[in-house]
């Protein structure tokens, strides 16, 4: 079988894109440093990948920024605002403009006669499917032409081959592309563009083919996805009028199962079929009844979106089966695109052992789906006996470890009643007990939880961890930080306060570095969007929590205020949507030993006399699966987790929550289920028309609908604020409103921060007099 992989990280082990880019930004590195360092690293990792014995090279997988932004200039799809006056094509200024928007004239020009350039709005950013990774989203209008205008593909193509490698040239399907887009100015329906779009990939291949390539992989992830009938139509008639062009073409799909469009992606007139096995392991053997005969078959079995050893016996007895019926139509792959991985596991010099040995990062994923398609050709080969003999000792070694296997957590979890993801009392009685005891006024005011992290907050934080500072010197620090916020907000006369989270490196991690059952990496860095990254905390073994997380910084800024004090924390689900987690135990499984974990905090905050406790899950709604049938599923478990995590107190502590997205639609009867005292969300960006959900739906508790957008260094005035408050207050009782920003304020600046919420207090007020 040959061993291929559908795309690797672009990054660097040292992420040194992220470094580039952002010096270039800076003015720090010229265009021409940008490209060296951009070739260095696709030079390095196709090396990389053929020592690791890949045969056909992804080349395409590369980007500036982000590879659905590449293919937006590939198309000329490119919205007005980024278009020069000339006729000169894109250049690399405008695909970092539409990545990341424009601030405007700048300094040169004097004030007056010269035209001042407006500032440009970026394209919007969005998930890509359920991964943590963000695609800057197509602009499409109803008369939307398609020019090839922009020769990266091709430039890309012929470095590879220069180097001696095969190259398999990646693209995005014309469907995935279509659907990922988003119709601007007057409503039409995006597949109207397919007629003309697809002209364009016959270009591409074309060239392509002049170029040697022999096949060309099409990414179609959305096969995996619920598609309306006429999607699915789209499907045969554009890969019919694709048929004609040249080069061999691989269909891939990945991110979950076929399901119902199994028959129609078997079927597309292509060369060959990638399915995600990992995900969707059920789709062998039934593929088999449905692929022509002709036909490729690419299986992913090696973990694209994780970092644990795949099981190779395991995934080797898929293979030999499918070897039996395909022979050579066989091949071997990672289940995605190796994007979604950390770059290289060799790096990590202070992992143990034990440890390291379960683990592989995208170098070793390589090597894993290389020696899974020698097992096949060459079984006795001495290599190959040697990975399948490693691999059966990891699996043992895991399966028997103690640090995985905590018979305490275990207990707890399986002692679960169903009373304790129910709070003793119904909210009503709850909240007239917390109005009892907390005696707020009418719109309560209060913040997201963090204050701005300034350069000396991680001055501090980064010398403690180098052990530069104290212990003592460090809390000192924090102290002076949290006397700090606390004066301000007393000053600014908040009602309910909060310590301002200057201990905090990033809201997962800071707890996930306390939890018993968590591992970490030195450079397991994945990218998120542009130059941005995320190094996941890895779920090795059954969670715990040893000892109290927040209890002291949280007592300590409560004994300088008579004012309430919130104790903040992370919640389990989004604990777990921004970890690595464990594949032997459902995720569900690891999200209620989350929840206990932190049940433990909160209600240790409760007995330190904490009266309210919010429990942010930002990724609540991003968790939702792919597919509409498992949504329910995971909507009951993960409302289940925050339940549990929030139960165990008494009817007067109250529980606040805070989710920081505006689609609320789909989700609210789970968020209802939460039952959190308090919910704070945005709003302000969609002028409160987000409520309508809340609205329509009759939600039973209290909200706190954000009033200004913290993303921008803005200061709102009070005016717009009473405005927004007033249409708060015409679709929710307003002894159900709170008032707060839309988000935690960490990224922002003190200066613009205490302005805000000099007006938000003041608007607070004043609906106060409104209403009294
Ligand atoms: N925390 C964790 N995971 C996350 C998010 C988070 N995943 C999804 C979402 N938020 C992604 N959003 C971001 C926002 C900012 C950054 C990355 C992802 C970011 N990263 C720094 C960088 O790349 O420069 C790295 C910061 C660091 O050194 O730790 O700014 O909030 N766990
Ligand atoms: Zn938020």
């Amino acid at each position: 079988a040959l061993a291929h992989n559908l795309g690797f990280p672009r990054i660097g082990g040292d992420r040194e894109l992220k470094k580039a880019q952002e010096a270039f930004w800076k003015g720090e590195l010229d265009e021409a440093g940008l490209r060296a360092v951009g070739r260095e690293l696709r030079a390095r990792h196709w090396q990389v990948q053929k020592d690791a014995g890949i045969e056909l090279l992804p080349v395409g997988d590369f980007a500036w920024y982000d590879q659905v932004l590449t293919h937006s200039l590939t198309f000329g799809v490119i919205p007005e605002r980024f278009r020069g006056q000339g006729e000169a094509g894109p250049t690399l200024q405008t695909l970092f403009a539409m990545a990341r928007g424009t601030l405007g004239a700048k300094g040169g020009d004097s004030c007056c006669g010269g035209a001042h350039a407006q500032p440009l709005l970026a394209q919007e950013l969005t998930k890509w499917f359920d991964t943590n990774y963000h695609y800057l989203v197509p602009e499409f209008t109803a008369d939307q032409t398609f020019a090839l205008s922009w020769e990266q593909l091709f430039e890309e193509v012929e470095e590879a081959q220069a180097l001696g490698h095969k190259a398999k040239p990646v693209v995005i399907g014309p469907l995935t592309y279509l659907w990922l887009g988003k119709a601007k100015g007057a409503e039409f329906d995006k597949l109207e563009l397919l007629e003309r779009l697809l002209p364009l990939y016959g270009q591409i291949f074309q060239r392509l083919a002049a170029q040697g390539v022999e096949w060309v992989q099409i990414d179609e992830p959305i096969l995996a996805l619920d598609l309306p009938q006429d999607w699915k139509n789209a499907f045969e008639r554009g890969y019919n009028l694709l048929q004609k062009e040249p080069l061999k073409k691989l269909v891939a799909t990945y991110f979950g199962g076929l399901e119902d469009n199994l028959g129609l992606a078997a079927g597309l007139p292509v060369d060959g079929l990638h399915i995600d096995l990992v995900r969707a392991p059920e789709q062998y053997p039934t593929i088999l009844d449905r692929l022509p005969a002709y036909k490729v078959l690419s299986l992913g079995l090696v973990n694209g979106r994780n970092v644990w050893r795949c099981d190779l016996e395991k995934a080797l007895e898929v293979l030999r089966h499918a070897h039996d019926r395909l022979g050579d139509r066989l091949w071997v792959a990672p289940s995605c695109s190796l994007l979604h991985s950390p770059v290289d596991l060799a790096r990590e010099d202070q992992l143990d052992a034990e440890l390291k040995s379960w683990l592989a990062f995208a170098v070793q994923k390589c090597e894993e789906v290389a020696v899974l398609a020698r097992a096949l050709s060459e079984p006795e080969a001495p290599d190959v006996l040697a990975a399948l003999a490693a691999s059966r000792a990891v699996q043992a070694s895991r399966a028997a470890s103690p640090r995985i296997h905590n018979p305490a957590v275990q207990a707890r979890v399986a002692a679960l009643k169903p009373q304790d993801s129910q709070r003793p009392s119904p909210f009503a009685t709850r909240i007239a007990s917390q109005r009892n005891g907390l005696y707020l006024p009418l719109f309560p005011t209060t913040t997201i939880g963090s204050f701005p992290q300034t350069p000396a907050i991680r001055l501090a934080r980064q010398a403690f961890r180098q052990g530069r500072l104290s212990e003592a010197e460090y809390t000192e620090a924090m102290h002076s930080e949290i006397r700090h916020a606390v004066e301000v907000q007393e000053k600014l006369g908040l009602d309910v306060l909060v310590h301002g989270e200057a201990e905090r490196n990033d809201m997962v991690e800071y707890f996930a570095e306390q939890l018993d059952g968590y591992a970490f990496t030195r450079f397991g860095w994945v990218q998120s969007y542009g130059s941005r990254c995320v190094k996941p905390a890895v779920i090795v073994g059954d969670l715990s929590r040893p000892k109290a997380m927040t209890v002291e910084w949280i007592t300590y800024a409560q004994g300088l205020t008579a004012k309430w004090m919130k104790g903040m924390l992370t919640g389990p689900v989004t604990m777990l949507m921004w970890s690595f987690p464990r594949e032997d135990l459902p995720r569900e499984v690891q999200a209620r030993q989350l929840a206990l974990a932190i049940r433990d905090e909160v209600l240790d905050l409760e007995a330190a006399g904490i009266r309210i406790v919010q429990i942010d899950e930002a990724a609540f709604r991003e968790g939702l699966p792919l597919r509409q049938a498992e949504w329910q599923g995971y909507l009951d478990w993960a409302a289940e987790a925050f339940r549990l995590t929030a139960s165990g107190v008494r009817d007067e502590t109250q529980i606040h929550t805070h989710m920081c997205y505006s689609e609320f639609n789909d989700v609210i009867e789970s968020i209802a289920a939460m039952d959190a005292d308090v919910i704070t969300i945005e709003t302000s960006r969609s002028d409160m028309e987000l409520l309508d959900a809340f609205e329509a739906f009759a939600y039973p508790n209290e909200i706190g609908p954000g009033v200004y957008d913290i993303h921008s260094p803005r200061v709102p005035g009070k005016e717009e604020m009473v405005k927004l408050l007033r249409k708060a207050a015409q679709r929710v009782p307003v002894e159900r409103l709170w008032v707060n920003p839309d988000c935690g304020l960490k990224t922002r600046a003190w200066p613009e921060t205490e302005a805000a919420l000099v007006n938000m207090v003041a608007a607070a007020q004043q609906l106060r007099a409104e209403f009294a």
